[in-house]
């Protein structure tokens, strides 16, 4: 098991659109593993493939209280029902310290596959809803930021590129 480093917003690599999986060998059980690792140590609740720069369609994500129930989404899709946008107060582990409103669909329906290649559905609601349609943006190259109006995103673009340099 390894804990990967997470790519930060403006990154230009978390623009990235990432490519299926077609095998699901043992290179992708790894993967699963270390991202949910990954993604406890950072005490997120959602992590996708493109934040750990590798370029598959990935997600893990655990909304649980307790943090023992991750979920994998692989090659994951969302089909919008009829319903309405509901705000929520969103982060990100690739923007750390920021938290911004962001509308979405309510009503969803997922369907993906497990590490082992086998399908299923489901029809989430509340965070966890949030949460896969955030994830499923990451694998497009897009962030919740870009929900935003360009001024609240410079501000936060300007913020985490001075905390970078002060870094290295
Ligand atoms: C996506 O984000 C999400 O700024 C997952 O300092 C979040 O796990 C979807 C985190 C909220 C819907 C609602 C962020 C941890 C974790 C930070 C995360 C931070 C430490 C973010
Ligand atoms: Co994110």
């Amino acid at each position: 098991m390894a804990i990967l480093d997470i790519l930060t917003f403006p990154d230009p690599r978390l623009r990235t659109i990432a490519e299926p999986v077609e095998t699901f060998d043992e290179s992708i059980q790894t993967l699963v593993k270390d991202m949910i690792e990954t993604m406890y140590d950072a005490n997120g609740v959602g992590l996708a493939a493109t934040q750990v720069n590798v370029h598959k369609r990935v997600v893990v994500i655990d909304t649980s209280d307790e943090r023992d129930q991750p979920m994998v989404f692989i090659n994951p899709t969302i089909e919008v029902k009829e319903g309405n946008q509901a705000p929520y107060d969103e982060g990100c582990l690739s923007v750390p310290g920021f938290y911004e409103e962001v509308e979405r669909p309510e009503n969803i329906i997922v369907r993906a596959q497990n590490e082992k290649g086998e399908s299923f559905e489901l029809q989430p609601d509340g965070l966890l809803a949030v949460c896969i349609q955030h994830e499923l943006d990451h694998l497009n190259g897009k962030l919740f930021v870009d929900y935003l109006s360009a001024m609240k995103r410079n501000r936060i673009r300007k913020k985490l590129e001075k905390a970078q340099r002060l870094k290295v």
